[in-house]
């Protein structure tokens, strides 16, 4: 269900489960995969950081899989996705290698940026990965900026910009969101609202309840869909693409999602914030559990087909860290190469 566009106010729509068809099995296998090898990414990159190991900071994507997935099963390499401090998971749904990502967060120079991003700043821009952003709210004007160059070439790709609830207080979002709606610009605002901002709860930030509230002031619908459910976010993703590639302007999807770590780290810095009992919540509906135990009730995957693509996936982390390790340094004597064009 999506809202009008001439709606002062939108339609409220509970984000309970999904009542979606089941997609095919190659395509809950596809999902599944996506999610498994964030899961195994942010698990592994956030004991390298326990141990010492990675430099700088480190936010982990887990608990919110389904979000990138879901969204990133509706895309060609040529549409383009912007990200933001919490970009591990949009890198890697958006198919960037385990080797260059490990090696970027141990600052060497088979890197993404050559080591020289970071955690931060992964980007890969032959899959349409326009980068990861330490800015908050930095990434949506660039995905909008990428919507422009295509309807202006006359492309027919799309583009995402991923934002948390947070972010959609920034001025740069309200800004991007007129100017993709009066330009009718082929983007699908992808809002995951995981409850907070930092440390600061959204009932504390934001006064309205939904973050999808926003988009009738900018002249385009919105949707909400269950950010727990692959199936649920490609469902209402898609709807959002299809719209967007056929001419018919962006859409604001808001994801309700939850990270299961605190905001920066594993352990975190502060613990007051939220409760024990509700993160236990949220992982009651885990969003590979739930696609596991749907996909076998339904007959459609079997757990050994599951299992298999853990067990690659966990292989592919061991290789990748190995390599990672033995990458070298940059050389400092070239520490300001790439800094300015020529
Ligand atoms: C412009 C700007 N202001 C403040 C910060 C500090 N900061 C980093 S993350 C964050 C909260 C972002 O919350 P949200 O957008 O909901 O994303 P989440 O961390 O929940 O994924 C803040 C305030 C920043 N990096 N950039």
């Amino acid at each position: 269900m999506t809202s009008t566009a001439t709606n002062a106010t939108r339609e409220a729509i509970e984000p309970v489960g999904s009542n979606d068809p089941t997609p095919s099995k190659e395509v809950l296998l596809d999902l599944h995969r996506r999610m498994v090898r964030i899961r195994q990414f942010e698990t592994e990159a956030g004991r390298l950081m326990e141990g010492g190991k990675l430099p700088g900071f480190l936010h982990l994507y887990v608990g919110q899989e389904a979000v990138a997935a879901g969204a990133m099963s509706n895309l060609r390499d040529t549409d383009q996705i912007s990200s933001t401090h919490r970009g591990h998971g949009h890198a890697v749904a958006k198919g960037a290698q385990f080797r260059q990502m490990f090696a970027e967060l141990f600052g060497r120079v088979d890197g993404y940026c050559k080591g020289r991003g970071g955690s931060m700043h992964i980007n890969d821009l032959s899959i349409g990965m326009l980068g990861a952003n330490g800015i908050v709210g930095g990434g949506i004007p660039i995905a909008v900026g990428a919507a422009f160059a295509a309807k202006y070439r006359g492309e027919d790709t799309v583009a995402i910009p991923f934002f948390g609830d947070g972010a959609s207080n920034i001025g740069a979002f309200h800004e991007a969101a007129n100017m993709a709606g009066i330009l009718n610009l082929p983007v699908v605002f992808v809002c995951e609202n995981n409850g907070y901002a930092e440390f600061t709860a959204l009932r504390d930030h934001m006064k309205l309840e939904n973050v999808a509230d926003r988009a009738p002031a900018y002249g385009f619908p919105s949707e909400i869909c269950d950010g727990m459910d692959a199936i649920a976010v490609r469902a209402a993703v898609g709807r959002a693409v299809e719209r967007a590639r056929n001419g018919g302007g962006p859409t604001l999807v808001e994801a309700k999602t939850y990270r299961y770590y605190d905001h920066q780290g594993v352990k975190g810095l502060r613990k007051t914030y939220r409760t024990v009992e509700e993160v236990e919540a949220w992982k009651e509906r885990d969003a590979i559990k739930l696609l596991e135990a749907r996909a076998v009730s339904e007959g459609v995957v079997t757990e050994a087909e599951f299992a298999q693509i853990w067990a690659e996936v966990d292989a592919d982390i061991a290789e990748s860290v190995k390599f990672a390790e033995n990458s070298p340094f940059p050389d400092l004597a070239d520490f300001a190469l790439n800094v300015y064009s020529d």
